[in-house]
């Protein structure tokens, strides 16, 4: 009898997992994203100060459940020596959300050239990509209508996965819950090619 109790149970509470990366360049946000998601759909949660965030040393674990799925982030470290470890995360991801300091204009570039390379990876080529051009509030970075055809030149190698380039504050929250809301979308429908991982809770 309990056999069968806890495991009705546990198909009432089991969830759908879905690992979505966070990557882009050092400093682009990616941790202080994290942060202001968790904030925004977490009960009671109250996300760290910004100014304690530190640059992260490898990886930044941080979970989110949503419309019956969980999520879990993985915050990846962006610096050079840490962008090659990122290829091991890809086969076990179910979409990327690629972080783009918009105020920095001296490194879109690398910004890029780093973004071509992962898309480029075969075990990426079904997910759904979110480019966030991070740091709109600061009054001089470029707008989203300037970053978008930069990082679409890569439509070919983009093809038909999901990929939508958003503006977005990390450090206000403004564009936080649109960008997890258009994700979920995409990783449900996506899980035919990518199907969840099933986690009891
Ligand atoms: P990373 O994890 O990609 O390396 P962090 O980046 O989240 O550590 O952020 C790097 C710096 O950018 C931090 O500033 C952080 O406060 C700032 N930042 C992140 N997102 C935004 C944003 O939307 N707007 C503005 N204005 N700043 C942002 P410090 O000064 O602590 O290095
Ligand atoms: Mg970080």
């Amino acid at each position: 009898m309990y056999t069968l109790l806890s495991g009705f149970y546990k198909y009432l509470t089991q969830k759908d997992e879905y690992c979505i990366l966070i990557l882009g360049l050092d400093n682009a946000g990616k941790t202080t994203y994290l942060e202001a998601a968790k904030t925004k759909f977490t009960k009671n949660y109250r996300g760290m100060n910004p100014s304690k965030i530190t640059t992260t040393v490898g990886l930044n674990i941080g979970q989110i459940d949503i419309q019956g799925i969980r999520m879990s982030f993985w915050d990846l470290g962006g610096q050079q020596e840490l962008q090659s470890l990122w290829d091991k995360y890809y086969s076990e991801s179910h979409a990327v959300i690629y972080v783009v300091d918009s105020n920095d204009r001296d490194r879109m570039h690398e910004s890029k050239e780093v973004f071509d390379r992962m898309i480029a990876n075969e075990y990426l080529s079904s997910v759904p990509l979110l480019v966030l051009a991070n740091k709109q509030d600061l009054p001089d970075c470029m707008g989203v209508r300037e970053i978008k055809p930069v990082f679409q030149e890569a439509g070919h190698l983009i093809g038909r996965r999901d990929c939508l380039v958003m503006p977005v504050s990390a450090l206000t929250g403004e564009g936080v819950d649109e960008g997890i809301k258009w994700l979920v979308e995409s990783i449900k429908r996506n899980s035919f090619a990518r199907p969840p991982k099933t986690e009891d809770t």
